[in-house]
């Protein structure tokens, strides 16, 4: 089995313009993160192209896994350790034969037949959420719920990697249903000093682990 990170911090210049995907990654490294994440909606290839570049020159400078959303030709193209595919993206089967072998693939998957079949393709680790209410996602499904998440941690053969309106009030209490790890876009992003709030986000983890 890989080795899957614990605190995904998944970059946004949305919520908020102070500071860039690579600033962002710099500081998230530095409060903790174990794990990168660019995601980013709008924007052709080459501007995500050149984003993606400048957050892999980061995150190699401090040996973090830098996982590219839904797109593995950019995540080919910058070197990057993995991608992370949604349910309407490249089939993860797709992906493992296109990816080096040493990549991390991670997949969302909501329910337990998605979450087998995203392993059985060979997924590495499962996204699965929103466990509550999230603003970041404007097509989220609705809160799915510690007990769900519970169960899913159960069934699921590879890390689960919870994501979805979690703050520091709340990762303890994702750890401890059986989440490997959590994924956060706006309790760092949006956070005004985002090395802080990873900080304290990492304090919640390891305090649940
Ligand atoms: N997938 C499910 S919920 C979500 C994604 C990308 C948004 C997570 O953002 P936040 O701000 O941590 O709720
Ligand atoms: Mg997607």
């Amino acid at each position: 089995m890989k080795n899957i990170g614990v605190l995904h911090v998944i970059t946004d210049t949305t919520l908020q313009s102070q500071f860039t995907h690579a600033e962002l990654a710099e500081l998230a490294i530095e409060g903790g993160a174990d794990t990168v994440q660019f995601r980013q909606k709008h924007g052709t290839t080459r501007e995500l192209v050149a984003i993606a570049q400048q957050m892999q020159t980061v995150c190699t400078r401090h040996s973090v896994p830098l996982i590219v959303n839904d797109r593995a030709d950019i995540a080919l193209a910058v070197g990057a350790t993995g991608t992370h595919f949604g349910q309407d993206d490249m089939p993860v089967s797709i992906g493992r034969r296109i990816l080096p072998t040493e990549a991390i693939i991670g997949a969302s998957a909501r329910t337990e037949e998605k979450i087998l079949e995203a392993i059985t393709e060979g997924a590495d680790y499962i996204g699965f959420g929103p466990i509550y209410g999230t603003f970041s996602k404007p097509d989220a499904e609705a809160a799915k719920g510690l007990e769900r998440l519970r169960r899913m941690c159960d069934i699921a053969a590879c890390p689960v990697i919870a994501i979805g309106g979690i703050s520091v009030e709340t990762a303890g209490e994702v750890i401890q249903a059986g989440a490997h790890g959590i994924a956060v876009i706006s309790a760092v992003c949006a956070h005004s000093e985002p090395n802080i709030a990873t900080q304290a986000l990492l304090n919640e983890i390891q305090g649940a682990k």
